[in-house]
């Protein structure tokens, strides 16, 4: 018999149907048992009687089959049950488990839940938000590719950093030095002016990253894109608007469910407030008595100036731009009305920095002239400024990470339940 997934039992009362998946939870009430099975899609109780009752191998976590008829149960989560005729004990017995996942939260401390991460996993909840990372990254895909871009891979074994900073993991690369990509940075510019003009990737980054806080990974996904023949930062801007009310849009349509789980609201994405940093640096002195430290948003800072636009224009957004030469990587493109700045913006959601991005420098001698004022020796970058000497148009983008996105939706109070298997300074397993 084909199997029936637990969430669509209701469209077969009547008839006879398998199921399978985990015991959820096993309750006695005299000569009969009933069983939960949970599987992908939601839960099904199942009732045991007679000999089946008596079945000594389940135990909750065990995978099992259960055969039998689907009848009306009115009180009974989803209007329906099994009459179970035949279980089958698919994998080992389980005899005991890390933490119970049948219960509304895990509540074990988040050290025992990512070391035992299989396990919780099984917890519908800390499943759903990989359902709504993974949406939020098809809606991703699905505007980029609407609006002409093309989704390319580009080398994560690189020969040098891209945003400056010692934040670099070496690889032995058959004896030479190499490092494991920051970002897809130069390669995303270099497909730019190599023909493609518009591209995105979806694909891991590596931080050697001292940081051990709830906001910082060594490893994320980040989602980036890439755009040639722009006018200026506007066009950036506007396209990040339209991304994510895609994006929202599309999480809204298709995690209703895993939202509700978290009781999260997205909000509806209008126009986004768009703020210099010397702006930010006004308000939050004025109204916080607030400094900021060396050119840059800190985490406080980030987390006010959010609050303060929430007050002012009722949106979690903002975008915070035209940040110091000083505090960007070496590509960024100063600002030809005041070049100390660049053309660079943050997007702040939530009181927490969603991406980067900005216009990038297309000529080449400026960006060699810049590599020059940043310690870089053009020699070591002849791979990335080749494509400069041959028709670079005015060009930038920005990247997403995926982790902290997911993160702010949800309310997570740390990134790291955003990653399957999270990379920080004290983990390598699982
Ligand atoms: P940036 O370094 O700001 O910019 O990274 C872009 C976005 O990636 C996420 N991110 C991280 N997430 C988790 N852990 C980390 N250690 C981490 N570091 C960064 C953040 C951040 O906003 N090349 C530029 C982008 C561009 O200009 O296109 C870049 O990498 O959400």
């Amino acid at each position: 018999m084909s199997r029936v997934l637990c969430g669509e039992l209701e469209k077969h009362v009547g008839a006879p149907v398998t199921v399978k998946g985990w015991v959820h939870r096993i309750r006695s009430l005299g000569q009969v048992r009933f069983i939960i099975v949970r599987d992908r899609s939601g839960l099904a109780q199942a009732v045991l009687s007679g000999e089946l009752a008596r079945s000594p191998h389940l135990s909750c976590e065990t995978a099992v089959s259960v055969t039998g008829n689907v009848v009306e149960a009115p009180n009974v989560p989803g209007g329906c049950e099994i009459q179970a005729t035949g279980v089958v004990v698919e994998s080992a017995p389980v005899s005991s488990i890390p933490f119970e996942v049948n219960l509304p939260e895990i509540t074990a401390g988040l050290e025992k839940i990512l070391e035992h991460r299989v396990v919780s996993l099984r917890h519908p909840k800390s499943r759903a938000v990989f359902k709504v990372q993974a949406e939020a990254i098809e809606g991703f895909r699905r505007f980029l590719r609407a609006n002409d871009f093309i989704e390319v891979h580009t080398p994560k074994i690189v020969a040098s950093g891209t945003e400056g900073g010692a934040e670099l993991f070496s690889v032995d690369y058959f004896g030479k030095p190499a490092y494991l990509a920051q970002s897809p940075q130069f390669y995303k510019q270099m497909l730019v002016g190599a023909g493609f003009e518009r591209v995105f990737e979806v694909a891991p980054a590596y931080r050697a990253e001292e940081h051990n806080t709830s906001r910082h990974l060594n490893e994320f996904i980040s989602l980036d894109l890439e755009m040639g023949f722009i006018d200026g930062l506007e066009d950036l801007l506007s396209l990040e608007e339209r991304l994510f009310q895609y994006m929202f849009a599309h999480i809204r349509e298709t995690c209703g469910k895993e939202l509700a789980m978290f009781g999260a609201e997205l909000p509806q994405v209008t126009t986004i407030p768009r703020l210099k940093l010397s702006e930010i640096e006004t308000i939050l002195r004025r109204e916080y008595g607030k400094a900021l430290p060396n050119g840059n948003l800190d985490p406080e800072g980030e987390r006010l100036i959010c609050q303060y636009v929430e007050k002012e224009a009722g949106t979690p957004f903002v975008f915070a731009t035209h940040y110091p030469v000083t505090s960007r990587p070496v590509y960024a493109m100063p600002d030809p009305e005041s070049p100390d700045l660049t053309l660079s913006f943050d997007l702040l959601f939530k009181g927490l920095e969603m991406n980067s991005g900005g216009m990038r420098i297309n000529d080449y001698h400026q960006l060699v002239g810049n590599m020059g004022r940043f310690g870089l020796d053009p020699d070591s970058f002849a791979g990335y400024l080749e494509v400069f000497k041959y028709g670079m148009p005015r060009h930038g983008g920005f990247a997403i990470g995926a982790e902290r996105l997911t993160a702010r939706i949800l309310e997570l109070g740390n990134i790291r339940e955003a990653s399957l298997f999270p990379r920080d300074r004290e983990r390598l397993t699982p």
